[in-house]
C-alpha cells in the first residue's frame, strides 16, 4: 500500500522565507526541501489504485499561476497540533484543488469533502507541546509574513513514509500546469 498526496512543490525563494518563518516554533518540522503546499490526501492505495491516479492526474488540465504566503495560522484549536504559513486566496488554487479531487474521484479513490484550507505546514507539534495561548503568540507575532509571487508551474504525486522520525516525502511524478 502506498500512501499519497497531490501538492505544489515549493521554490527555494519560498522555502527560505518559510525556514525563516518558522525559528523559535515547537515540534517537528519538515526539512526545507519536503515543504509544500497540499492539495488532496489520497490516503493509503494500492498499486493498481495508484496506477489509475497517476493517469487521471496526468491529464489534468489547469492553468499555471502565481500565490501569495500570507500570514499564519494553526490547526487543532485549543490543542494546536501545526502551525502553518497561510495562502491568500487564489481562485486558480481553488480550481487546480478541484481539478485534482475531480481527477481522483474519477479514478475511483474515495476523497472527503472537507473544506479546502490552502496552507504549508511549519511545525506538527504532539498533544500538549504547545498551548493555545503559545499558538495564539506565535500566530500574531508571524501575522505581517508575506511571501511572492511564488510561481505554480506544476503539481506532483508524493508518498509519504510515516516513520519514527516524522513523515517522510518521495516525488513520484510531476504534471505541469499549462503555460
Ligand atoms: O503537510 P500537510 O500538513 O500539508 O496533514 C497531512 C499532510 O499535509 C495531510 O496530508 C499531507 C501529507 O501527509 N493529511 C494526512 N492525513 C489526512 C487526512 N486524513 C490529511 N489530509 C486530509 N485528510
Amino acid at each position: 500500500m502506498l500512501r499519497l498526496f497531490a501538492a505544489l512543490p515549493l521554490p527555494a525563494s519560498a522555502t527560505d522565507r518559510l525556514e525563516a518563518l518558522r525559528k523559535g516554533l515547537p515540534g517537528r518540522r519538515p526539512d526545507a526541501s519536503d515543504m509544500h503546499l497540499t492539495l488532496a490526501f489520497f490516503g493509503e492505495i494500492d498499486e493498481a489504485q495508484a496506477a489509475d491516479l497517476h493517469a487521471a492526474l496526468g491529464a489534468v488540465s489547469a492553468p499555471g499561476f502565481a500565490f501569495w504566503l500570507d500570514g499564519a495560522g494553526a490547526f487543532g484549536g485549543a490543542k494546536p497540533r501545526a502551525i502553518y504559513a497561510a495562502v491568500r486566496p487564489e481562485p486558480a488554487l481553488t480550481h487546480l484543488h478541484e481539478k485534482v479531487t475531480q481527477a481522483a474521484r474519477s479514478a475511483g479513490l474515495r476523497i472527503d469533502a472537507r473544506r479546502f484550507v490552502p496552507h504549508v505546514t511549519l511545525a506538527r507539534m504532539k498533544p500538549g507541546e504547545m498551548t493555545s495561548a503559545e499558538a495564539a503568540k506565535a500566530l500574531g507575532a508571524r501575522a505581517a509574513f508575506l511571501a511572492g509571487p511564488v510561481a505554480a508551474e506544476a503539481f506532483c504525486l508524493y508518498r509519504s513514509d510515516l516513520g519514527r522520525r516524522g513523515p517522510r516525502y518521495e516525488e513520484l511524478a510531476r504534471y505541469p500546469l499549462r503555460t
